[in-house]
């Protein structure tokens, strides 16, 4: 008898395998976009607009040309003879590509050198002579919709204010009637600060255009190369079989490089006028500065509430400053993303949700920073809110919690926004981050304190985020469908190569995918290599945002796995001279149901695809599958912080945070609990530190690593993960859940709520994020709620 194998040991489901991908990267031999040389290759440099709102008046790009070195000088006029001055946005808007008529935020793309270095290049910028008038500027959404308002998009027609778009989902006279009916209104107003997903690795291109071939192959640092792929070809009106895009090595995306930027495009341009390799690499001041943001949204909210802790009914109005282009890469129909997952793990009979999308004189973005399209805003909301809620009433915060979760025999449970969730164990991960975080003794250890003038806070969030974006009768990107799909090759050795159309950038896929084939096969992981991110070798995928990878290319890895096994069965069936109904299979072997001891190998059958195969069977092992996902995945978190709140200074420590998520079966738990830890960190820093806003004139205040700080693990707390909750996903071919952002979805809250609890008697009911010291201060010497929108001052 065979002894049967140990899927932990061949690196399968489940195993904390280490992660392939860090041997080349701790050696220092990742192969980053910046360390890719190509012969002949040129260097581009942007120069950016110092002001917010100007109209240009004129462009002398003379004296730049005259720089020995400088091969091109790119403005808005030249892009515009093919019309490529503007571009399309995934939002059905347009960006200026590089500006013609008026500069819209600071830092704006106006024009590029291209020249022998990036040294030349920047000198060439610094040559170029642009007349600007200055215009008002906005900053907040408030300012866009006043009287007279500067019309920020006087290029588009039938634009006649600032407003994007008025949207709104739910049932307002149901939730009109229940308000009504309410014992008490708790209402909360408040504001998610800009923020900046920030990679080490900043954004860039090499464009390389081949007249010869007609192909243009183009490096980039996308998160998605199939889409950009598929945006070249529409735009430039090119067709797909002559462009390559490649997304090398990534150092970190968060979102960041999910959208098209101006940089790309004019790389592109520059290689094709050219005709030979252009390089763009941003710098970080450029990346804070004009790369898509998140968040910046203004939450007017209100919770309806029976006396016994009932919520009846929400209502909730967002105001969402854009930018100056609506250019939120986003795939759902819905204008302001996924928001409306707010309250999706409450049993919430009714709600309401409006929201209007406004223009300013700020960098575009607004969806992606470690959320699945502004889930993160809607889950900060919606814990803000409960626990502002729970105070109101003067209920305990985890008792109201569990006293209106989803309860687990209710899934699939519909939203009162239209969701479906799938499953989950709400009140059971509670309980556990309570005894965790010793509930109990602490609120007797608050009370104690709080008699000797120290002031101890705990806060509590939880999440559940629509992960997997997303089944083909609901998302789409420019009416391409989201599913994805997975390409296996077993070799005649037995050894294999999985592709997807996804694209790793830290999280590990060249590991995980691994785990998924080993754990349908038998075959080691170890003997299991993953390529990502060339469009010429990757089989279609729609890419790596909103942690979509795991439940939907990751399944797509499991069906293909599954069709590999299929064919393996004839083979083993010939091999072992019986019929396939007889033949039975467990983890790397198939054998005969009536003799188990006589068996075939899953190698033994790869090699028999090659060179044994039953009369009429096409040769060779591999194959292909598409995979549309019939839901989204929903995991579950709660995350609990207790805190210490300094009343001299302002300043506040962690004293302990307890994590607990449920993202189904985990595939790599070592993988899963980085992804975690790296989610609270980000969340902490939001929290904490994290500062990047506007002055009057449009001036971004954080631009730089001094103002908008990047937590380091000098700063970091510590953080207790709890796995014992798995909810294993009922529509996933391994049960499998995202997980890649929820702890930055969830984080958030808990941090502000425990501040604020930790002050919960002094009447103030917000303090915007960063909670920065001087904020708590003023809160707390002046009890009053503390606003972060902008514009700030620049004086200091
Ligand atoms: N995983 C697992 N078991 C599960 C779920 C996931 O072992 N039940 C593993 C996966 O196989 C994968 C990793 O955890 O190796 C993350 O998986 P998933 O949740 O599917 O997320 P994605 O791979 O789609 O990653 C995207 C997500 C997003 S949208 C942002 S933003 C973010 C994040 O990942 N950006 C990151 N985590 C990041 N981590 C790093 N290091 N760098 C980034 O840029
Ligand atoms: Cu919203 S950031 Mo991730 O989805 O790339």
């Amino acid at each position: 008898m065979t002894q049967p194998l140990d899927e932990i040991k061949i690196g399968g489901l489940g195993a904390s395998r280490k992660r392939v991908e860090d041997n080349r990267f701790i050696r220092g031999k990742g192969n980053y976009i910046d360390d890719i040389l190509l012969p002949g290759m040129l260097h581009m440099e942007i120069l950016r607009s110092p002001l917010a709102h100007a109209r240009i008046k004129a462009i002398d790009t003379s004296r730049a040309w005259k720089i020995p070195g400088v091969h091109l000088v790119l403005t808005g006029e030249i892009m515009a003879t093919r019309n490529l001055a503007w571009m399309p946005t995934l939002s059905y808007d347009t960006q200026a590509v590089l500006a013609t008529d008026k500069v819209r935020f600071q830092g704006q793309e106006v024009a590029c050198v291209i020249a022998d270095d990036p040294y030349i290049a920047k000198d060439g910028c610094e040559a170029i002579d642009v007349e600007y008038e200055p215009l008002p500027v906005i900053v907040n959404p408030e300012q866009a919709v006043a009287e007279g308002a500067p019309l920020i998009r006087d290029d588009k027609e039938n634009q006649a204010d600032n407003v994007i778009y008025h949207w709104e989902v739910g049932d307002a006279e149901g939730t009109e009637r229940a308000f009504a009916q309410a014992d008490k209104i708790s209402r909360l107003k408040l504001h998610y600060p800009r923020s900046h997903p920030s990679p080490i690795e900043c954004c860039g291109s090499i464009a390389d255009f081949n007249r010869a071939t007609s192909k243009l192959t183009v490096y980039m640092t996308t998160q998605a190369p199939h889409i950009i792929r598929a945006a070249v070809a529409l735009v430039a009106e090119l067709p797909e079989h002559m462009i390559r895009i490649i997304s090398p090595d990534i150092g970190g995306g968060f979102g960041n490089k999910v959208p098209v930027y101006p940089g790309y495009v004019c790389s592109i341009l520059a290689s094709i006028l050219l005709e030979r390799p252009v390089k763009w690499i941003e710098d970080k001041t450029g990346n804070l500065i004009s790369t898509g943001f998140a968040r910046d949204i203004y939450l007017d909210g209100e919770v309806a509430l029976r006396n016994d802790g009932k919520i009846l009914a929400v209502r909730m109005h967002c105001d969402a400053d854009h930018g100056a282009f609506f250019s939120d890469a986003q795939p759902s129909k819905f204008k302001i993303g996924l928001l409306h997952s707010a309250f999706a793990a409450y049993d919430i009979p009714v709600g309401h949700i409006t929201a209007r999308g406004t223009y300013s004189n700020k960098a575009p973005g607004g969806v992606a920073y470690r959320c699945s399209f502004r889930v993160t805003e809607a889950m900060f909301f919606q814990e803000r809110m409960i626990q502002a809620a729970a105070h109101d009433l003067g209920m305990d915060q985890a008792a109201f919690r569990r006293a209106n979760f989803v309860a687990d025999d209710q899934f699939p449970h519909r939203t009162p926004f239209g969701f479906l969730t799938d499953s989950g164990q709400y009140a059971k991960c509670l309980d556990v981050g309570l005894r965790a975080v010793g509930y109990e003794d602490f609120l007797k250890q608050q009370a104690e304190a709080r008699a000797r003038g120290r002031r101890l806070g705990i806060g509590i969030s939880t999440m559940t985020e629509p992960l997997g974006a997303g089944n083909s009768r609901e998302y789409d990107i420019l009416g391409i469908k989201m599913f994805d799909s997975a390409e296996l090759k077993i070799h005649m050795t037995g050894k294999a190569l999985v592709r997807t159309g996804a694209r790793t950038q830290g999280q590990g896929h060249e590991t995980t995918w691994a785990q998924i084939v080993s754990h349908e096969l038998g075959i080691p992981a170890e003997d299991v290599t993953v390529e990502e991110g060339d469009t010429d070798t990757a089989p279609f995928g729609m890419g790596t945002y909103a942690s979509r990878s795991t439940p939907v290319a990751g399944a797509a890895v499991a069906m293909v796995a599954r069709k590999i096994r299929a064919k393996a069965r004839k083979l083993a069936a010939h091999l072992l001279e019986v019929s396939e109904e007889d033949v039975e299979w467990e983890l790397g072997r198939f054998y005969v149901r009536s003799a188990p001891s006589r068996g075939v190998t899953i190698q033994e059958c790869a090699i028999a695809a090659y060179s044994n195969m039953p009369d009429g069977m096409e040769p060779g092992l591999e194959n292909t599958a598409y995979y549309d996902p019939p839901n989204l995945t929903w995991p579950f978190a709660v995350y609990i912080v207790t805190v210490e709140v300094d009343p001299e200074s302002g300043v506040w420590d962690v004293l302990n945070m307890v994590a607990v998520d449920d993202c189904g079966v985990r595939i790599n738990p070592m993988i899963v609990e980085g992804q975690i830890m790296g989610g609270l960190t980000e969340a902490y820093a939001m929290a904490n530190m994290q500062f990047i806003t506007f002055d009057s004139d449009g001036n971004c205040v954080g631009s730089n690593y001094m103002d908008y700080m990047l937590p380091t693990a000098w700063e970091t707390p510590g953080f207790e993960l709890h796995s014992e909750v798995v909810t294993p996903c009922p529509h996933h071919p391994i049960g499998a859940k995202g997980i890649g952002e929820c702890a930055a979805v969830g984080g958030p809250a808990a941090f502000v709520n425990a501040v604020m609890d930790a002050i919960s008697d002094t009447g103030v009911r917000n303090i915007d994020m960063p909670l920065l010291p001087d904020r708590v201060w003023e809160a707390l010497t002046y009890r009053r709620d503390v606003s972060g929108a902008p514009p700030v001052r620049s004086d200091g």
